[in-house]
């Protein structure tokens, strides 16, 4: 691949729960087309887009009569692959990226590395009780069980803090944004970077 290809990957999968496309571009510009069934989870995905400036498509058809889980898992499970498949040997690539992302009252802390070592450390306050918390008809413990599943078919080593948060709206949205930005600054390609980011030679 030359310095300058575009970096992109499409992957389906389809399972008896959910039927998934994903078109991704790495080095795109923010474009995406979601449909999920799911109208929270849309706009998650579409400003996840946006500032991780990808170009996205995301059509899915999932069960969503019985619940959003098995759609809000799978699509992270195919955009941890499309990732995968998109940033390939990660030569060249930054590799690592953190973020603050606020959102009114709330903030969220992200940390994340490409390590091919997949791994979710979710923290929240103890008063955030997830499981009683909704934005709309979307369960906030769905955000956990995607970042779970995106992580470990990502490859990621991922840490996501909401360092404290008053509103649920805000709190996944800061989420979405934070693992974004997070994303968009280690897949960055550095010229100074020569072959692949890690001393052991591989990721
Ligand atoms: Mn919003």
């Amino acid at each position: 691949m030359s310095a300058k290809a575009k970096r992109s990957a499409q992957v389906r999968r389809i399972t008896g729960e959910t039927d998934v496309a994903i078109k991704l571009v790495v080095d795109g510009g923010g474009r995406s087309a979601i449909t999920t069934g799911i109208p929270f989870f849309d706009h998650m995905l579409t400003l996840f887009a946006k500032h991780a400036l990808f170009d996205l498509d995301v059509k899915v058809k999932g069960d969503i009569q019985v619940d959003f889980h098995h759609t809000v898992e799978d699509t992270g499970i195919t955009l941890g692959q499309a990732l995968t498949k998109a940033i390939g040997d990660k030569k060249g690539m930054v590799r690592y990226g953190n973020f603050h992302l606020p959102m009114d009252e709330t903030l969220v802390r992200v940390a994340l590395d490409f390590s091919g070592r997949p791994l979710l450390v979710w923290r929240a306050p103890k008063t955030t009780n997830l499981d009683r918390l909704r934005a709309g008809d979307f369960p906030a413990q769905l955000t956990v069980e995607f970042l779970r599943a995106f992580a470990q078919e990502a490859g990621l080593t991922l840490h996501v803090e909401v360092l404290y948060s008053s509103e649920t709206h805000h709190l996944i949205e800061a989420v979405f944004k934070g693992l974004a930005r997070a994303i968009e600054q280690a897949v960055r390609r550095d010229p100074r970077v020569t072959g692949i980011p890690s001393t052991k030679g591989m990721l």
